[in-house]
């Protein structure tokens, strides 16, 4: 407006327009927020209010992308007999997401056990969930128990005799074995000391049996042929000519040689075994099994 300055009378007046001076926009504040998960997304309201008459201005909804799983390490429990695995692992956000897979093992022996030493065996858990390791656990396998023993044949026959023992077998309990033989023959255990313990024959047609007890050991028995007093394998009249010296105390014999030159078997070398070998030279008589 325009006024006069001497008389102060309105000269003109104008209408001037102001301009809208507009919203002011405040901070941007969150609303609406949903968390992400592991597996899904979250989201939130990012709205602008004008500070000064409060209207809201915008609203933009932005995604939170899942967060994904946050594995711990993986546990392996084994079955108490090693058949099977059971692999888990636990979501580090949360513990009621959990992966587990239990699987069958393998075994395989990797060294046999013998009598003398221990053996391996492994078993092996392989999953099909990449995330959980193959799983190796190796357990020590005991020696084998001795079930039975050897019967070593000592031969002073020259191979003359066979016997159904063999050698690779282990025997137990009490065993019955056959020796044959064109001669007679003298079996008895070797006591290893010196001493020699005859095995009673029992003889049926041409098969001539023995039987020895097998407890829990090795066994050596002697096989020899009866007067054989040079233990060479042959009887021949050197064995009564060696008997005859032996008595007249020319010559000492062992006890393995009494043993063989025990002809009749009553336990004792005697005069009585030498004549008798002088008579089975002279063809009078012969020795039996
Ligand atoms: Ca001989
Ligand atoms: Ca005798
Ligand atoms: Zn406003
Ligand atoms: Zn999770």
């Amino acid at each position: 407006m325009v006024y006069c300055t001497v008389c102060g009378e309105e000269l003109s007046r104008e209408t001037v327009t102001v301009p809208a001076t507009g919203h002011t926009p405040g901070q941007a504040v969150k609303e609406n927020e949903v968390d992400a998960t592991c597996t899904e997304d979250g989201s939130y309201d990012e709205v602008v209010y004008c500070t000064v008459c409060g209207e809201e201005l915008s609203r933009e909804t932005v995604t939170i992308p899942a967060t994904g799983h946050d594995w711990g390490t993986p546990t392996y429990e084994w079955a108490e007999d090693n058949s099977t695995v059971t692999a888990t692992r636990v979501c580090a956000n949360d513990a009621s997401h959990v992966e587990t897979e239990t699987v069958a093992t393998t075994y395989t022996v990797v060294t046999e056990p013998t009598v003398e030493a221990e053996g391996l065996g492994r078993y092996t858990a392989v999953f099909e969930n990449e995330a959980f390791e193959t799983q190796i656990r190796e357990v020590v396998l005991p020696k084998l128990e001795i079930t039975g023993y050897h019967i070593i044949v000592n031969d002073y026959t020259a191979g003359n005799a066979t016997t159904s023992i063999e050698a690779e077998t282990l025997y137990s309990g009490d065993v019955t074995f056959t020796v044959t033989c064109d001669s007679p023959c003298v079996v008895a255990i070797d006591n290893g000391d010196g001493t020699y313990t005859r095995l009673a024959c029992t003889t049926n047609g041409d098969t001539h049996s023995f039987t020895v007890t097998v407890t829990d050991a090795d066994v050596t028995i002697i096989v020899a042929i009866k007067g054989d007093a040079d233990l060479n394998g042959v009887w021949q009249s050197k064995d009564a000519t060696m008997m005859a010296q032996a008595i007249a105390g020319k010559r000492t014999f062992t006890t393995l040689q009494q043993l063989v030159c025990d002809g009749d078997g009553n336990g004792v070398f005697n005069s009585k075994d030498a004549t008798f070998a002088a008579q089975v030279v002279a063809g009078k008589r012969s020795y039996e099994w």
